[in-house]
């Protein structure tokens, strides 16, 4: 285990490393970018620290994220779309009032985008065969949607590739493999219960490992912290039993929800719009799934860090586990009274409910229960893994 200092040193000697590499567009430079927007160098360093802080790095360390997003132009990345809404790339690329993340995302060296390129047919085609050929073993893949696995839902192109066969083709020779989104981390909507297309996570249709960023869609932070985490280190990050980053989906919704004292206080919003809804009570009787959904997003926000689903005023939906669809739904109803009839987000939480009797518990217990439950599960899982 690495003391703090040399793991500056380390990160410092890489980033020092690439930082030598010719840059992949010439002409984009962050600070550049980040003054035409009206973005100081002074908002940068605050970006920094709070991305530092949520890769749960010390403080320290702020100048090294800040200098692993200069050299964020020497990353190539090929971004493939498979069956999906394209609400990840949204996350990342809105238009109207870019972020720091949206503007790093235009400095990185994509070089195989669908939404935002202009090729199109053979010209698309050849666009993807080059980039792989060009950045053979150096290049991020990004993977938003499932993956049908009966052929004629997904053919993509000219030369009508499958979906199936375009990720192979692009995760042969990538240096890194993220699944974007829950539709490609777990299959999503698209898989969700009768899946016509029978689709399914990209790690069920690549042999290579695959770090998957679920949210449907997933925050724009969460998408690019893992970009400076590769870029910083040079590695995956420490992973769950479901392949997420533990920095980002380490702790539930419950854990760092800013309602959670109503919670334990026993405050709760009984109807849409009323008197307790007005309060900010917790939003657990009306569906929340907080208690049962690991992901940070009460800490790094959506849409240039201004909110989140709960602060908006409806409960999580789970959007970040597997299976959600099918498990967590109806989502304006609490699981309290129901029979689960599939495992929840793989972690039997159906038996969680069992176990704890949830319909008959208090409320409060709810949340103690399932997280001893997901803990110890998780754990066991993760031991399998590293055994
Ligand atoms: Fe959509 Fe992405 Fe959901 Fe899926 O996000 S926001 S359906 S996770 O693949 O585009
Ligand atoms: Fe927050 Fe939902 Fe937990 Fe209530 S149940 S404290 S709204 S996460
Ligand atoms: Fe999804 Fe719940 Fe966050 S619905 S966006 S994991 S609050």
């Amino acid at each position: 285990m690495k003391n703090e200092k040399q793991l500056f040193r380390q990160i410092s000697n890489r980033l020092k490393k690439l930082s030598t590499l010719p840059a992949c567009k010439e002409d984009k430079h962050l600070n550049d970018m980040l003054a035409q927007k009206g973005i100081d160098r002074r908002d940068f360093m605050k970006w920094a620290g709070m991305m530092t802080a949520a890769l749960a790095l010390p403080a320290s360390f702020a100048p090294l994220t800040a200098k692993a997003a200069e050299v964020a132009g020497r990353l190539p990345v090929i971004w493939l779309h498979m069956a999906e809404c394209t609400g990840c790339s949204e996350s990342l690329l809105r238009t109207e009032d870019p972020s720091i993340d949206s503007i790093l995302f235009d400095m990185i060296n994509l070089e195989y985008h669908e939404t935002i390129m202009a090729a199109a047919g053979h010209q698309a085609e050849a666009n993807l065969e080059n980039a792989i050929k060009k950045h053979k073993g150096n290049y991020i893949l990004m993977v938003e949607g499932g993956i049908p696995t009966i052929e004629h839902f997904l053919t993509i192109g000219s030369e009508g590739r499958t979906g199936a066969q375009t990720c192979r083709l692009a995760a042969e020779n990538a240096a890194a493999i993220f699944a974007i989104g829950t539709c490609s981390s777990f299959g999503g909507v698209q898989a969700a219960y009768p899946n016509p297309t029978s689709a399914a996570p990209l790690s069920k249709i690549i042999s290579k490992p695959t770090i998957n960023v679920p949210g449907c869609p997933p925050s724009e932070k969460n998408i690019v912290g893992n970009v400076l985490y590769f870029i910083m280190f040079g590695s995956l990050p420490p992973l769950d039993a479901f392949n997420r980053p533990k920095w980002a989906y380490g702790l539930r919704i419950h854990d760092l929800c800013e309602r959670r004292g109503h919670f334990d206080a026993g405050e709760f919003v009984q109807h849409f719009g009323d008197e307790n809804a007005k309060n900010g009570f917790c939003l657990y009787k009306v569906g929340c799934k907080g208690p049962y959904t690991f992901n940070n997003c009460s800490k790094l926000r959506f849409n240039s860090h201004t909110s989140w689903p709960i602060q908006a005023g409806h409960g999580c939906i789970g959007c970040s586990e597997p299976n959600f669809w099918d498990t967590m739904s109806p989502f304006e109803e609490p699981l309290a009274n129901r029979n689960l009839h599939t495992s929840f987000g793989g972690l039997g939480a159906d038996k969680t409910a069992d176990m704890v009797g949830i319909s008959v518990l208090s409320v409060a217990a709810i949340g103690i229960a399932a997280h001893a439950v997901i803990s110890s599960v998780t754990k066991s899982k993760t031991e399998e893994q590293n055994q």
